[in-house]
């Protein structure tokens, strides 16, 4: 198992960062215990990142963070398709590309593979949609080495994730899904699956849950809905520092939250998509737990994050930018 001494891709951001005249740029925050700067010798996460980017702003945030984690290994950056959203264009995976494409060359990561996923769901638990995306996926599990699995991390519809499934069977020993999705009553231990990304692909997600040795991890909208940014916050850390960090302040600032009334100011902002990145990375700002699969589903038992730090995991996200 390779260990991570000292990413230089990292590095080579930061620096730039640095150069760019940000040296007090995290001056004002606490110094925080789950930074990740002692976290060099931790084993390396092999990842394939595939998310609905232009939905929201919250894969964004997630994308960028990411990118600057020592301990992913990532392999790929898929687009996905987010087509039942009112203001969705009939492109809705065109427009995901193009905006993983953008984090990319800001962030200096134009070399991570980022092909394009489906811009259709699945007609059918068994009928694939073949894109670039899941043949990357299909591809980088079978380079895995014997006992290690790669993770597909979905933030939004698992339509490439499950078609590749469909498409090479082979993969899934290979294979560790994690989905950001779903809601979970945990006292009633009840699941809805009236959720947007699941609503995006629910064949695609049935796939995943009735696929019965697959390794399948669920990061419930009900757990992750904690993690809630403030754009005070935001523009202390980022604002007027160029590149990715004024992409994503804009994109807070002009982003048209048509779906709610309250907070018209966008003074708070849920980042779903962030909670999964940071379990991931810190897994000591989470809870797991073990769970049945919804009613309609194979019956097995499938992990969920049933809580998380939120407070420790925004604390992290901005430490993470630090130079
Ligand atoms: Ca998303």
């Amino acid at each position: 198992m390779k260990k991570i001494v000292n990413d230089p891709h990292r590095r080579k951001f930061l620096e730039k960062l640095t150069w760019a005249g940000a040296a007090s740029f995290f001056g004002t925050l606490p110094m925080l215990h789950a930074t990740g700067k002692n976290n060099d010798e931790v084993k390396p996460i092999s990842l394939i990142i595939d998310a609905d980017t232009a939905n929201e702003v919250d894969d964004a945030f997630a994308i960028a963070r990411a990118l600057v984690e020592p301990r992913f290994d990532i392999k790929g950056l898929c687009s996905a398709q987010w087509h039942t959203q009112a203001n969705a264009p009939n492109d809705s995976v065109g427009s995901s590309q193009q905006m993983n494409e953008e984090l990319l060359t800001l962030m200096g990561r134009s070399d991570i593979p980022h092909p394009m996923g489906s811009n259709i769901p699945m007609v059918s638990q068994l009928r694939p949609q073949p894109s670039l995306a899941a043949r990357l996926i299909i591809e980088e599990a079978h380079k895995m080495p014997a006992g290690e699995k790669l993770t597909v991390l979905t933030l939004g519809p698992a339509t490439n994730t499950a078609s590749a499934l469909l498409l090479d069977p082979s993969i899934l020993p290979k294979l560790r899904c994690c989905y950001l999705g779903l809601w979970y009553n945990m006292a009633d231990q009840t699941w809805s699956k009236r959720e947007f990304n699941t609503d995006n692909d629910p064949n695609a997600l049935n796939v995943l849950l009735n696929t019965q040795s697959l390794d399948l991890e669920v990061m419930t909208a009900t757990t992750s809905k904690a993690l809630v940014f403030d754009k005070k916050q935001v523009d202390q850390s980022f604002k007027g520092k160029g590149g990715v960090f004024d992409y994503l302040v804009t994109l807070w600032e002009n982003y048209d939250r048509f779906w709610q009334k309250k907070d018209p100011e966008k003074k708070h902002w849920t980042m779903w998509d962030v909670a999964v990145i940071e379990a991931l990375a810190k897994p000591q700002l989470c809870q797991r737990q073990k769970v049945i699969t919804p009613h309609d589903n194979f019956n097995r038992e499938i992990t969920i994050y049933s809580a998380i730090d939120a407070v420790a995991m925004e604390a992290d996200f901005w430490a993470s930018f630090e130079p």
